[in-house]
């Protein structure tokens, strides 16, 4: 079916998977604590895993802090050359993660090849960083005195990444960390853990090849609770955690109650804002993509749409035009655009989410059933949702994980609609599209979008790794991937150096005997 079996086969995926890898060691295959996989498309077993036990812990927390003593003496443009190689097997195995991230996760395989994808562009990138760690060099105010800054490596870095995107988001994180001299300790959501214990194949030939110690690179699988115990770790210095805004917030207080460095990219509430100067044509492509792409469970998923009233009706019949015509099927079939939620758990969120906004005086225009049927037995698949509704419904400012866009007019000038956009809990991302610069420019000023990410005729989904991801207020602040996004996995040192034959101290200050 799909040839899964066969992908399964070369990507080193077996029946029964250990609950831990320390780079080339795997273990805990023996633990009768295991949880058995289930396809989202089609409710198949895939395979099992075991969980880390306390001890498998310990065990991995160890390997981890023996390798970061050779790893951090590795040059940095050496550290980049084996980021290069993975990046070089991802290439290899692109085709047959893709398929397993779509059939274990449910995104469509377009989906799938473009999450690999975006690993592959992120060790691009780190290789060219291993490069580029640069620090500054400031003018001393002292005579004869020199002062910089150096970033060296972190140490431990702990990864919790989630069920939606199971090999990307830790790419981010793990390739950075990896060139910036760092081990990592990943912590797969346990609802897709398969992908991972494939991409550890991966990195486990890459290591091997290289003569490498072994734990630059550790798994382990489990489920909060192991989560939570990585977070109170204080060998572990920084946690990087994906997920929803209340697991983010008790991440972050055990973090920092420990003042470690927690780096949050949690829960959205995305918005695209249609003025009457917007472009219907691609502006409704944008919708859709960031609407139903990945059905609705991207941290970016576009789930409101701010709409002038002007053209309201309009951009209201193009969707009712487009919603109903959408092919939702078995993400690995050609053609389909939209495949299943996660479970069911998320199909009752998605169900409940409607009755509530309804509730509240929303309108549904389309959609909202689960469908049943041929091809539909496991429950998990839904027909995305068109609502109207007001910003302030309660239903409306939380993050309901499934394909429900909200339809929000406004009447006044950009300024109403950047305030509509902004008047939620959740800072990720948002767009407007309009071809008039003025409302362009108000959208990307200091008084116009609170997100992380901002754009302008491009949806709140699919953005590039080149830029800084992550937002703020609820988002929790974190930002990972491009830009300058390394410097939180290392520590900075600021250096003054004295090379003359006096000791004249900062400020003037005059301390003689
Ligand atoms: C996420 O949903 O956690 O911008 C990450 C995007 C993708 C990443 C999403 N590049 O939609």
């Amino acid at each position: 079916h799909h040839g899964i079996r066969q992908v399964l086969g070369r990507l080193g995926v077996q029946e029964q998977n250990p609950a831990f890898s320390t780079g080339l060691q795997w273990g805990g295959a023996t633990n009768a604590n295991t949880r058995a996989i289930h396809s989202p498309t089609d409710g198949q077993r895939i395979a099992s895993v075991a969980l880390v036990t306390a001890e498998d812990y310990e065990q991995v927390i160890l390997k981890a802090q023996e390798a970061f003593k050779t790893w951090r003496q590795v040059p940095a443009p050496k550290r980049g050359e084996i980021v290069r190689q993975i990046g070089n097997k991802l290439r290899e195995y692109k085709e047959d993660l893709g398929k397993l991230v779509s059939y274990e996760m449910g995104k469509i395989l377009q989906e799938g090849l473009g999450e690999v994808q975006e690993m592959i562009d992120i060790c691009d990138f780190a290789v060219g960083l291993s490069r580029q760690l640069h620090g500054l060099t400031m003018h001393s105010e002292r005579p004869a005195h020199r002062m910089y800054e150096q970033y060296h490596p972190l140490g431990l870095v702990g990864i919790i990444s989630a069920f939606n995107f199971p090999v990307a988001v830790w790419s981010w994180n793990a390739m950075l960390a990896a060139v910036c001299g760092d081990v990592s300790i990943w912590k797969p959501s346990e609802k897709t853990p398969l992908v991972a214990v494939a991409v550890q194949h991966i990195i486990k030939d890459v290591l091997t090849e290289n003569e490498l110690p072994e734990g630059i690179f550790n798994v382990i699988i489990g489920d909060a609770e192991i989560g939570a115990k990585m977070a109170a770790d204080t060998r572990v210095p920084l946690v990087s955690a994906t997920g929803s805004t209340r697991m983010g917030k008790k991440v972050g207080e055990v973090v920092g109650a420990r003042l470690g460095k927690a780096l949050l990219e949690l829960g959205g509430n995305n918005a695209i804002i249609l003025t009457e100067h917007a472009d219907l044509d691609i502006a409704i492509r944008a919708v859709l993509f960031g609407a139903v792409g990945t059905a609705g469970q991207r941290c970016t998923t576009t789930r409101r749409l701010i709409i002038h009233d002007s053209i309201y009706e309009d951009v209201k019949q193009r969707l009712l035009n487009a919603y109903p015509k959408l092919p939702i099927g078995h993400p690995l079939q050609e053609g389909n655009l939209v495949g299943p939620l996660i479970d069911t758990d998320a199909v009752q969120s998605f169900t409940k989410a409607l009755q509530e906004v309804q509730a509240e005086g929303g309108k549904l225009l389309t959609g909202g059933e689960v469908l049943s049927g041929s091809g539909y037995e496991t429950g998990t698949y839904v027909q995305p949702a068109l609502v109207e509704a007001k910003n302030e419904y309660h239903t409306v400012q939380e993050e309901t994980f499934a394909p429900i866009l909200y339809l929000i007019k406004y009447s006044g000038s950009v300024e109403e609609a950047i305030d509509l956009q902004n008047g939620v809990r959740q800072g990720l991302s948002s767009s407007i599209f309009t071809l008039n610069m003025r409302e362009a420019e108000a959208f990307l000023a200091a008084t116009g979008s609170d997100c992380g990410i901002a754009n302008v005729n491009i949806g709140t989904s699919g953005a590039e790794i080149g830029g800084a991801f992550g937002g703020e207020k609820e988002t929790g602040g974190g930002r990972e991937s491009g830009s300058d996004a390394w410097k939180i996995y290392m520590r900075r040192q600021t250096n003054t150096i004295n090379y003359s034959t006096q000791l004249p101290l900062a400020q003037g200050i005059k301390f003689d005997i």
